[in-house]
């Protein structure tokens, strides 16, 4: 059995479609991270880093301890691994191309978008360098991932880790205002992935209720817990940036 500490975020999804595209059993531990329960100890022990998903799994290949794994492009690594090479292509260009998508995906596309959603949609008013700088590099994003997918069906070719990736976050350009009509060869891949059984349940009534809203609303208590000096302060860092103006 794999427990998936989990939200129903782009990167929680990543992690339940890839284990319904593979049919390993698994159990779901979610996590309220408004109410700052990804913030204790315990989960710090499972992922040093703090943030979701994580997984751990009971049965891991060579047998032994529970293993956690955190990073959620490393999760679908060894989910394919543990469930035979699945969703990596075999031959060694594919495999390679998979891989340098998927690192694409993790240091660029998920990490850009979700900037992006930080400054359109939960920074205070009037962060407008912020919002052209990451709305523009989410765009340019997509730019590159459409030219890809007019050479090819799949990012790695063939359907693989690489699009599990990227789906769940190019499926949440909505919520900041990105249109996906200049990019024909995005909207016929993301039909294409969205149309799998599997993607389907594995996003199945886990629609994050922050993706609902183009702008929520968080309390002070809420805030502090996602960004600022509650998360911060259970790194033992004491001066959050993010509660303060870095100019003064
Ligand atoms: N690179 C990480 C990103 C994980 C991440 O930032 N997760 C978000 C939710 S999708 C989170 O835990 N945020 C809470 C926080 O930033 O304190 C991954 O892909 O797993």
């Amino acid at each position: 059995m794999i427990d998936v500490h989990f939200v129903p975020t782009p990167n929680g999804n990543k992690v339940t479609i890839m284990l319904e595209e593979v049919g390993l059993p698994y159990r779901l531990i979610p996590y309220n991270m408004l109410e700052g329960e990804h913030l204790t100890p315990e989960f710090r022990r499972i992922n040093p880093n703090g943030r979701l998903p994580a997984i751990v799994d009971h049965e891991p290949p060579g047998g032994g301890e529970p293993f956690a794994v955190f990073e959620s492009g490393a999760i679908l690594l060894y989910l394919s691994e543990k469930a035979g090479g699945a969703l990596t292509p075999a031959d060694p260009r594919g495999r390679s191309l998979a891989h340098q998508w998927l690192m694409w995906q993790m240091a660029g596309l998920g990490p850009m978008h979700g900037q992006a959603h930080h400054f359109i949609r939960y920074a205070p008013e009037g962060q407008d360098y912020g919002v052209a700088r990451y709305g523009a590099e989410a765009a340019r994003l997509l730019a590159v991932m459409d030219a890809r997918l007019g050479e090819a069906d799949y990012l790695a070719g063939e359907y693989s880790v690489a699009d599990i990736a990227a789906w769940p976050w190019v499926r949440a350009t909505y919520a900041i205002g990105l249109d996906l009509e200049p990019y024909p060869n995005v909207r016929r891949w993301v039909d294409a992935v969205g149309a799998r059984p599997a993607v389907q349940r594995g996003v199945e009534t886990r629609n994050a209720p922050n993706l609902q809203s183009r702008r929520p609303t968080l309390t002070p208590q809420q805030w502090s817990n996602l960004f600022g000096e509650n998360m911060h302060r259970s790194f033992g860092v004491t001066s959050p940036p993010a509660d303060r103006d870095p100019r003064r």
